[in-house]
C-alpha cells in the first residue's frame, strides 16, 4: 500500500498513523508467540515500510505534499520517532499555502506540483513487487488537501485504473472554522465519490467529543484527535492473520456497489493511556453488542444517545425498540485473546433486517487476529457503509446551499476559472449520494 498525505491535515494524521504503527511493532503485550508477532511485525513492515535508513530507522512508504513548510518541517525533523520519512517523496513548494480555497489548489497549486507528484508515486510503485493500492489522508476543509487532494486523485484513477484507492476525508468542525470550509467540503466529496473506491468520513466533531467524552481531555488538540483516527485506521488495516487482507478485498467487502462508497470506523475501547491500566475489560459479548448500538439511528438529542461517546458495559440495557440504519455492508474486525469462557458472537450483525433488502451478497463480514493491537487486550473496530452518513452530508448540503445562493466568496473560486458549472455538478453529485442512502433507510425495521 502507498499513503499520500496532502496538507496539514494529511501530513499531520499521516504523522501520527506510521508512529502509531510502529508504537504497534514494538508492543509487549503482544498475546501471541514469538513466531506469530514476527510474522505479523513482518506484514506490517511490508504493508506501511521499505526500507532501513542509515540511522537504522523504518522508512515509510508515503508521499508527502504541502504548499507550505511548516507542517512537512516538523514531522520530517522529528528526531524522536523510530522510523523516518524518504526526503525525496516530499513535494513542498515553500509558500503560503491555498488559502483555504480549493479552487487554487485544484486548478493552480495542482498543475504546478503534479509532475513531482506522480514521479514520487511511480517511483515508489515501481520499488514494490506487489502493489496492492492507495490510501490518501486529507481534510476536506482546506485548500491544499481538497484542492490537490481532488486533483491527484483524478490523475491516480487515470494512471492505475484498475488498483483501488482508498481515501480518508476529514470533514471539519461545524463552528469555528473558515467561511470557504463548506464549498471546499462539497467539491473535495464529488470528487472523492466519483473518483475513489472507497472513502473513510472522519468527522473531526465525533472524534474530539471522543477525546473529552471517554479520554476526559481538558484541552484536546489535534494530536490527540489524531490518535483516535491513526487507532481506528490500524484497527481496520493491521493485517489479519489467514487472511488475503488486501486494499482490494477491504474495498470488496465495504463497497462493493458503486452508489455506496462511503464507510465510517466504529471502534472500542477507546481510553486514556493514564486511566488504561484502572479500566475494566469487558467480556467479548458486550463490546460487540456496544459496538452494534453504535448502528442506531441518532435521534435528535444525539449527543446524549451516541452510544460512540459512551463506555462499554457489561450490563448494556435492553436492545429492545433500537431503531437501526440501514447497512450496506459491515465488516467487524476483532483482536486480542480469546478463550472458551470468553467467546466472540456476531450473530447479531448477520441479523437480515439491519441491511438493505437487495443485498443479495454476504453484507456482513468478520475477522479475527489473536495479536493484540497496542498493547489493548481486546481492540474492535466495525468498518461499516450505512445510511448514518445522510445526516451530515445533508447538513453540509444545506449550508452550501445557503451561500451559492447568496453568491457569498464565489468571486474567490472564480478568480481561479472554477464556474458556476462546476459548483452545481459538485452539489448534483453529492445530493444523489445522499438520496442513495436516505433511500436506503425505507428498509429500515424496528428491532
Ligand atoms: N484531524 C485533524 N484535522 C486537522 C488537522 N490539521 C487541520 N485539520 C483540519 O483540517 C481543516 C483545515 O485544513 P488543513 O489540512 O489545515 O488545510 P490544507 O490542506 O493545509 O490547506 P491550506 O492550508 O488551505 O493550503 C480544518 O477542518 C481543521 O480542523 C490535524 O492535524 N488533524
Ligand atoms: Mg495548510
Amino acid at each position: 500500500m502507498l499513503t499520500i498525505q496532502f496538507g496539514q491535515c494529511g501530513n499531520q494524521l499521516g504523522h501520527a498513523l506510521f508512529s502509531k504503527i510502529s508504537s504497534d511493532m514494538e508492543c509487549a503485550n503482544t498475546g501471541v508467540s514469538y513466531n506469530a508477532n514476527y510474522q505479523y511485525s513482518e506484514d506490517t513492515f511490508n504493508k506501511w515500510f521499505n526500507g532501513i535508513s542509515k540511522e537504522n530507522k523504518r522508512l515509510a512508504r508515503a508521499v508527502l505534499v504541502d504548499t507550505e513548510q511548516k507542517v512537512i518541517n516538523d514531522i520530517c525533523n522529528d528526531t524522536s520517532i523510530p522510523w523516518a520519512y524518504w526526503t525525496k517523496n516530499v513535494v513542498c513548494q515553500a509558500g503560503g499555502g491555498c488559502a483555504n480555497n480549493w479552487a487554487y489548489g485544484y486548478l493552480r497549486k495542482a498543475r504546478e506540483l503534479s509532475d513531482k507528484i506522480l514521479n514520487s508515486v511511480r517511483r515508489e510503485v515501481e520499488k514494490m513487487d506487489h502493489f496492492d493500492g492507495f490510501l490518501l489522508l486529507l481534510s476536506s476543509a482546506g485548500g491544499t488537501g481538497s484542492g490537490i487532494g481532488s486533483s491527484v486523485l483524478q490523475l491516480l484513477r487515470e494512471e492505475y485504473k484498475t488498483k483501488p484507492i482508498i481515501t480518508t476525508t476529514i470533514l471539519p468542525f461545524s463552528h469555528g472554522e473558515v467561511c470557504t470550509q463548506n464549498y471546499n467540503t462539497l467539491l473535495t466529496l464529488a470528487q472523492v465519490c466519483n473518483q475513489s473506491d472507497m472513502n473513510i468520513v472522519i468527522e473531526n466533531e465525533q472524534i474530539y467529543k471522543i477525546c473529552t467524552n471517554l479520554l476526559k481531555k481538558s484541552a484536546t488538540n489535534f494530536q490527540d484527535i489524531n490518535d483516535i483516527i491513526s487507532e481506528k485506521l490500524l484497527a481496520v488495516f493491521q493485517p489479519v492473520k489467514h487472511l488475503n487482507y488486501s486494499v482490494h478485498s477491504l474495498v470488496s467487502r465495504i463497497a462493493s456497489h458503486p452508489s455506496y462508497k462511503l464507510a465510517t470506523i466504529k471502534s472500542i475501547p477507546h481510553v486514556s493511556k493514564t486511566s488504561s491500566e484502572y479500566e475494566p475489560i469487558c467480556n467479548w459479548n458486550s463490546y460487540i453488542r456496544h459496538l452494534k448500538q453504535t448502528l442506531r439511528m441518532p435521534n435528535l438529542n444525539s449527543e446524549l444517545t451516541d452510544v460512540e461517546l459512551k463506555m462499554p458495559s457489561s450490563s448494556l440495557g435492553s436492545t429492545a425498540h433500537h431503531v437501526y440504519a440501514c447497512s450496506v455492508s459491515n465488516f467487524l474486525i476483532t483482536r486480542g485473546t480469546t478463550t472458551d469462557k470468553d467467546f466472540i458472537m456476531t450473530d447479531e450483525y448477520s441479523d437480515k433486517s439491519l441491511y438493505a433488502n437487495w443485498n443479495t451478497i454476504d453484507c456482513f463480514s468478520h475477522s479475527h487476529e489473536k495479536r493484540k493491537l497496542l498493547n489493548h487486550d481486546k481492540f474492535l473496530a466495525l468498518i461499516t457503509n450505512n445510511s448514518q452518513i445522510s445526516r451530515p452530508l445533508d447538513t453540509l448540503l444545506s449550508k452550501s446551499w445557503n451561500s451559492y445562493i447568496h453568491a457569498a466568496y464565489l468571486h474567490q473560486y472564480k478568480k481561479f476559472g472554477l464556474e458556476d458549472d462546476d459548483f452545481l455538478q459538485a452539489f448534483a453529485v453529492v445530493e444523489n449520494v445522499v438520496k442513495e442512502y436516505k433511500e436506503l433507510v425505507d428498509h429500515v425495521t424496528a428491532q
